[in-house]
């Protein structure tokens, strides 16, 4: 069912705790935590809790969750410092577009020159 933890989805084994991950936010809806492979110095990622495959699916099914992910992104680089020289916030959907993990997510990232996408 939409929103259900799935048995194959590697965020939602985070989300349980059944996979480790830094951990550098956490509230009832959201979980922020460091990418493996970062790409800045600042380079978390943000998820609801619930699952949807993608962003556009999440706003979809469960709009509050996507304000919940966007509010907690500007926590986070609030937290990491990043705020005030500025910071990205992607949402890759798609395997056209890089996504490779089908758990919605926003990569939050800053600390260093970010050349303009568009
Ligand atoms: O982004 C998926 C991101 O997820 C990618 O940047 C690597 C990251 N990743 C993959 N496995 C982990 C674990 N176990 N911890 C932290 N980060 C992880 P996408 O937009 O789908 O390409």
């Amino acid at each position: 069912m939409a929103g259900e933890p799935q048995d194959d989805c590697l965020f939602c084994k985070i989300v349980a705790g059944d996979i480790p991950a830094t951990i550098v936010r956490e509230t009832p809806t959201t979980l922020a935590f460091r990418d493996i492979n970062p790409q800045a110095p600042t380079h978390v990622l943000v998820i609801p809790r619930v699952h949807y495959p993608d962003a556009a699916s999440l706003a979809a099914g469960d709009p509050d969750a996507v304000a919940d992910v966007l509010r907690e992104a500007g926590e986070v680089a609030a937290q990491e410092k990043v705020d005030g020289t500025g910071y990205r916030v992607v949402f890759n959907t798609g395997p056209g577009a890089g996504q490779t993990v089908f758990h919605a997510h926003a990569h939050v990232l800053g600390g260093r020159d970010l050349q303009r996408l568009v």
